[in-house]
């Protein structure tokens, strides 16, 4: 494959921009190659400015579960694109897709939409903290909440693949307030409680970790945050950015029987434009202004185009429920095959349409177990992939994302590619 035209534009990218991308991970370190550059995406596939094409098991990160360019979201987001970009002003829009979480996500009874991800569970937690009058939060190592200042602690995603889980620029007094626990070892997680009683306004916690590669509750974790915060007067936040709409059409709380008191969306919540969004019980809600003390704005919020492309993404996925059992299908026929091919070498991690295959004999449970993955293993397996017209994350501390675009025979296809490489 030749990447002439990609590699020009990185070299003049990088003059202009911090390592040639506007998000780390995209600069591909972490793989030892450069970083290919897309021009466009049809389906599961995407072409990069070469002419090379790959199956796409990015999907930007998630937020394409129907594919890329799906006609129904393209078609609705011109429609809402020709009568104004944006307003500043509330649009009937805004309600109608509120409207349809509260109904996808039945613990969320009001929302507050923002801009992505970050925004979204850095306002849940300023919500937290004026709601319980408490200052403390606590996260666990490993998961990634987006890159706000006291959440940049011990942090996934593009950090961890960095080896930087800490950031600097962040002042120390604002990390003072995240207290880090294990994910899915509730004793470090009471041990906290027993420690800053009636201190800690809430737990923030991704349902699946999906930003230290894909890392699943274990039995009775989640339920047990959920005693603990309930005994303790805290909230529970479930960060459903990645798993919102992906693990089921009413996220992870659905999938794992558990209501949270305050969730976070961002990805599918957008279809593919940058959306986010907080909400939970009302009389947690209420405490946002304009009706509550605690302040958060934003002149793109709620923005008409981006709501359209959520809201056609949303209405097609609790409409079409078989979709979902297709992901998980997809899936299972995957996750068989990478397990069969690596055996012991390797540990995948599957739910539903979300994946890693850690390069590891150990199970992967948390942060320290994850850890232990070669990565450079990882990189010679990316880029073989890479070369091999298959396209996953640049990093072994990300998912792979199946969407309902990916055909079976490019699931066959990609097999048929992993059972080529060389142990
Ligand atoms: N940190 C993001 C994934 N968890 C990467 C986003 C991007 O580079 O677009």
């Amino acid at each position: 494959m030749k990447h002439e035209r990609s590699s020009e534009l990185f070299e003049l990218s990088k003059k202009y921009i911090p390592g040639g991308v506007n998000s780390p991970v995209r600069a591909f370190r972490a793989v030892g190659c450069d970083p290919v550059f897309i021009d466009h995406g049809k389906g599961d596939r995407v072409f990069d400015v070469d002419g090379n094409e790959y199956i796409d098991y990015v999907t930007s990160w998630g937020p394409l579960i129907l594919g890329h360019a799906n006609e129904m979201v393209l078609e609705a987001v011109s429609k809402a694109a020709a009568k104004g970009l944006t307003f500043g002003a509330p649009t009937g829009v805004e309600y109608e897709v509120a409207e349809l979480i509260t109904e996808m996500i039945p613990s969320i009874e009001k929302i507050r939409m923002v801009n992505s991800g970050t925004e979204a569970v850095m306002s849940a937690i300023r919500v937290a903290r004026g709601y319980t009058g408490r200052d403390y939060i606590v996260k666990f190592i490993g998961c990634y909440h987006g890159h706000s200042d006291g959440l940049l602690v011990k942090a996934g995603s593009g950090a961890m693949t960095e080896s930087k889980p800490d950031s600097a620029g962040v002042p120390s007094g604002y990390a003072e307030y995240t207290l880090l626990a294990d994910y899915n070892d509730l004793d470090s997680v009471q041990k906290l409680f027993d420690e800053y009683k009636d201190k800690i306004a809430a737990v923030v916690v991704e349902p699946v970790a999906a930003n230290m590669g894909v890392v699943p509750p274990l039995p009775g974790f989640l339920e047990g945050l959920r005693r603990i915060t309930e005994e303790n007067d805290a909230l529970l936040i479930f960060d459903e950015v990645i798993t919102g709409f992906r693990l089921a059409a009413g996220g992870a709380q659905q999938l794992y029987g558990i209501q949270a008191d305050i969730t976070t969306l961002g990805k599918i919540i957008g279809g593919g434009m940058p959306v986010g969004a907080y909400g939970g019980r009302k009389e947690i809600m209420d405490k946002v202004a304009p009706t509550g003390s605690v302040y958060q704005a934003g002149t793109l919020s709620g923005n008409p185009v981006a709501m359209t492309a959520g809201l056609t993404t949303l209405r097609t996925l609790k409409d079409n429920p078989g979709i979902y059992e297709r992901l998980e299908a997809k899936g299972a026929k995957l996750e068989a095959a990478y397990k069969a091919k690596f055996g012991d070498r390797a540990c995948v991690n599957r739910v539903g349409s979300i994946m890693s295959a850690f390069f590891t004999p150990e199970k992967v449970i948390d942060y320290d177990t994850a850890v232990t993955s070669n990565t450079e293993a990882f990189g010679r397996y990316f880029r073989y992939m890479l070369e091999n017209g298959i396209y996953i994350a640049p990093s072994q501390f990300e998912a792979m994302f199946m969407s309902d675009a990916l055909t079976d025979e490019d699931v066959d296809r990609t097999i048929e590619v992993l059972n080529g490489y060389e142990l």
